[in-house]
């Protein structure tokens, strides 16, 4: 049976790309019918400095973006990472099963270690494996995730079959990644070549879940963009990264095809066409980011929620480490 698994790391400000490249494929997945946990993981957000007051208040926001954006806590599993300690126990043995040289190997670590990897935490390096436990310890099958997390689940695939050899057992599966639509990877609106991040330090590269309407509007009028007007076809957007940002944002909203997209908008210029992006994105994200101001006012609502959550994955969690320890050898009932 499918199981699905996926989380976000309450880090930052959410952006569109959180949305559209991660939260709006979990509602997929939970209208599909599939047995889904959606985790708000904490522990992740530490491997960099947080402040506490800042993580308890994202990881609540997270949470509220998760329902606010179609996640029904009544058919999906929402919690938070660290009220299930199994995570962070499973994630002790696959530290044991996982080498240094492929953590050494994960592009997000070079890229958040840069040129200073001695002085970054040991959490940041051995992020992989604790995203391993995460997703076996629920021996979920499906993982939806956006495109810059594609390296992160291979190497999940070779802590379990690593430690399905070591143990000689085939005790956890293969997880396939889920990396579908248009917008798995939405780019940066300073620079279409660089992934829209809620840690970009320009907040005029991102648009935030919590930006009004007015914000949403002026970011986009300001994206940048070359001066040729959107080209006839989807062939044309070969080698322009900003339009084709723009339209995969366009399309993704809309729940559009790219072709169909296209068909909408081809030849007509920047001028005319952002404002549309911005009516269609306003559209879409006014009630989102309403619902989640309307639920932030109710924090212990909340937290009720999220331990509740917490209790439903934990069922299931544990007898899984339970038998991982026992193939390892520790003793125990
Ligand atoms: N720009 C994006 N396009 C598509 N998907 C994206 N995701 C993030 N940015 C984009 C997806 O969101 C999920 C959660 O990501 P995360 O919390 O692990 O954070 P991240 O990938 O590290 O996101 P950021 O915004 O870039 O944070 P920082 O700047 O702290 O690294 C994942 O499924 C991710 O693919």
């Amino acid at each position: 049976p499918r199981r699905v698994f996926s989380g976000i790391q309450p880090s930052g400000g959410l952006t569109l790309g959180n949305y559209l490249g991660a939260v709006k494929p979990f509602v997929a997945a939970q209208e599909s019918g599939a047995e889904a946990l959606y985790c708000v993981v904490d522990m992740h957000a530490i491997t960099v400095w947080q402040d506490p007051d800042n993580l308890r208040r994202r990881t609540r926001e997270l949470a509220a973006f998760y329902i606010a954006a179609g996640l029904d806590p009544e058919r999906s599993i929402l919690f938070n990472q660290s009220q299930v300690a199994e995570h962070a126990q499973l994630a002790w043995i696959f530290n044991c099963v996982a080498r240094m040289g492929w953590m050494g190997r994960m592009t997000q670590w070079k890229d958040k270690a840069g040129k200073n990897a001695e002085n970054a935490s040991l959490g940041l390096f051995a992020y992989p494996a604790l995203m391993a436990a995460d997703i076996l310890v629920y021996h979920a099958t499906h993982v939806p995730v956006g495109e810059d997390q594609k390296q992160h689940l291979e190497l999940t695939r070779d802590v379990a079959a690593k430690f399905n050899h070591d143990y000689g057992t085939d005790f956890f599966p293969m997880v396939e990644p889920v990396i579908e639509g248009v917008a798995t990877r939405v780019m940066s609106l300073r620079d279409g070549t660089r992934k829209m991040s809620k840690s970009d330090p320009s907040d005029a590269s991102r648009i935030n879940m919590t930006d009004d309407a007015d914000t949403i509007a002026k970011k986009l009028r300001r994206a940048k963009t070359d001066p040729e007007p959107l080209p006839d076809n989807v062939e044309g957007l070969k080698d322009r990264p900003e339009a084709r940002n723009l339209m995969n944002i366009y399309a993704a909203l809309q729940d559009l095809s790219l072709e169909d997209a296209m068909g909408q908008v081809a030849g007509r210029q920047f001028a005319q066409f952002k404002p549309l992006l911005a009516d269609v994105a306003v559209d879409r994200l006014a009630p989102i980011s309403a619902e989640m101001r309307r639920l932030m006012q109710d924090a212990d609502e909340i937290d009720r929620l999220l331990a509740r959550g917490a209790e439903r994955a934990r069922a299931i969690a544990a007898p899984v480490l339970r038998r991982t320890y026992d193939i390892v050898g520790m003793v125990g009932g």
